[in-house]
């Protein structure tokens, strides 16, 4: 399978973040994406550089406001003090319920608050171009499967991840929605109807948030119950969809430490559903955080399982993007990812 890869993830690697009030190293590491482009280059994958500009469907999924800060944040964040450049930024102040997000504020923590879901996303001054790396990857991915050559399907193996972050903002490691601009480009390419379906352990807040209102995009995502599992406050089987969108937003949570066979069971529900909605075209959020190991997460697939889910999908028979989302088990990443592709080539 083509795979787009591109050596400035290495430009976004924070040294720490916080767990349980303490500093801990990053969970969402470089190792990741390297780990999974050495084992797929060994398994005989085509990897290739990104080569589409993310930049004007960025701003159909991004706010404006969003894009303009997060690109200039490193340099805003050093204009506050020199020292600052060798510090992460992290946020501490958040305008939850009663307070405004309509008036940007002139403080860069509190701008940095206004544009946070959490303050588990660590900056670093490369962030910007490895998170642009990532969505141009996930761009040209989309574009690739849309040609009229016999390529159905792409991998993006990108970091840092994307679904959490929303139209606004960031958190949960993510800073922009790769999955988003994978939806948005195969829309814009001709394709009138796509199915994201987010498989990470983790609600992907933000991309259902983005397509929210919309019948054109289907979102449709298996994760941890937000009860007990981040992101907490999104992603509970009630939320199905405003306005137009209505009936286009699925849910299926799942209790922390879920078998294998429930697991599969809830593949099957979101497969049935993409299949209703008639897509013409599938994104996958391909977290691999759903692992036995993983060091964040409680579900139970092994890395064989991984090649039942890849053949699953392909049973949907659709020109499918998949897009890295999260996997903190690094080492055991690269099989994983691998062991999909293998399912879906078979
Ligand atoms: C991102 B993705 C641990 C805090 C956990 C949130 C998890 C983000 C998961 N110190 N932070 O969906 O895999
Ligand atoms: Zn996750």
């Amino acid at each position: 399978m083509i795979t787009f890869f591109t050596s400035k993830h290495l430009f976004h690697a924070p040294e720490y973040e916080f767990f349980r009030g303490e500093r801990v190293a990053c969970f969402e590491s470089p190792s990741r994406a390297d780990f999974v482009r050495t084992e797929l280059f060994q398994r005989g994958h085509d990897i290739r550089e990104p080569s589409v500009d993310s930049a004007a469907v960025l701003r159909q999924v991004h706010s404006a406001r969003y894009l303009a800060f997060l690109e200039s944040a490193w340099a805003q964040w050093v204009a506050v003090d020199a020292g600052n450049a060798t510090r992460q930024p992290f946020p501490s102040v958040w305008p939850v319920r009663t307070l405004r997000s309509d008036v940007e504020p002139q403080n860069f923590t509190a701008k940095l608050g206004l544009y946070s879901m959490d303050n588990g996303t660590p900056m670093v001054a490369g962030t910007w171009a490895a998170a642009k790396a990532g969505a141009d990857a996930a761009a040209s991915a989309a574009v690739l499967v849309s040609g009229g050559s016999n390529i159905k399907a792409a991998l993006c193996a990108t970091r840092p991840p994307g679904h959490h972050a929303g139209a606004d903002f960031m958190g949960g490691y993510c800073f922009l929605n790769n999955a988003a601009v994978a939806a948005q480009t195969l829309r814009n390419q001709g394709f009138a109807k796509v199915a994201i379906l987010d498989v990470d352990y983790h609600h992907g807040n933000g991309t259902q948030s983005i397509f929210y209102d919309r019948a054109d995009v289907l979102f449709v995502s298996i994760h941890g119950d937000p009860r007990t599992e981040y992101p907490f406050y999104l992603g509970h089987a009630d939320e199905t969809g405003e306005g137009a969108g209505h009936g286009f937003n699925l849910n299926l949570p799942l209790p922390a430490g879920s078998s294998k066979a429930v697991w599969f069971a809830a593949l099957g529900t979101a497969c049935e559903k993409v299949k209703q909605f008639d897509a013409d075209a599938l994104v996958v959020s391909l977290g691999l955080d759903t692992f036995e190991d993983d060091p964040i997460s409680t579900f139970a697939l092994k890395s064989s399982d991984f090649i039942e889910l890849g053949a699953v999908l392909k049973q949907l028979g659709l020109a499918t993007v998949f897009i890295l989302e999260g996997g903190y088990a690094a080492k055991e990443l690269g099989v994983n990812a691998g062991n999909v592709l293998a399912g879906f080539e078979a």
